[in-house]
């Protein structure tokens, strides 16, 4: 069944610096997704190290926390239905080549490392609340309903 829901997406800082933001928070509003927080900011090593601690035993782990503190990186959190899943398929395989066009990284992204955008995993159980207490406190979000559910939801 379907449910409403929030998911922790972050542009990174390749998408950053390419002047990318845009594009990428009018892709997930033209989807139909509400925006309920974000925010700009530098990520220090702690918090990149909790980011992507799932990685911590993998090889390019320290290449990963170098690039993510490497620049502005823009933490978000949308809602909607199933909006987890929405969100991955719209960003795409994790490396670009693989990724399909029409897809965020298969449109923008070219490299495993630089691929534009991060999103909560939906195989990984409690992802998006893990992800969304690192980035956000609960106030910094903002609860509303949206004025095209009407058209967006049956
Ligand atoms: P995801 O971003 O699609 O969820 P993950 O497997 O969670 O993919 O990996 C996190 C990030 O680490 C990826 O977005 C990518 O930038 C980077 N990454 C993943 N696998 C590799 C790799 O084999 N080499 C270099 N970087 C990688
Ligand atoms: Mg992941």
């Amino acid at each position: 069944m379907s449910e409403r829901e929030r998911t922790f997406v972050m542009i990174k800082p390749d998408a950053f610096a390419r002047g990318l933001v845009g594009t990428v928070v009018s892709r997930l509003e033209d989807r139909g997704l509400n925006l309920v927080g974000m925010k700009v900011e530098i990520l220090d090593e702690e918090t990149a190290h909790e980011h992507y601690a799932e990685h911590e035993d993998k090889p390019f782990f320290d290449d990963l926390v170098d690039f993510i503190t490497s620049g502005p990186v823009v933490p978000m959190v949308w809602e909607g239905e199933d909006a987890t899943r929405q969100v991955r398929q719209m960003i795409g395989a994790t490396d670009p080549l693989e990724a399909d066009a029409g897809t965020i990284r298969g449109d923008y992204a070219l490299d495993l490392g630089r691929n534009v955008v991060h999103a909560a995993d939906h195989e990984d159980e409690g992802a998006n609340e893990r992800e969304i207490a690192i980035h956000f406190d609960e106030d910094e979000l903002v609860s509303y309903e949206g004025h095209d559910e009407t058209w967006l939801y049956e």
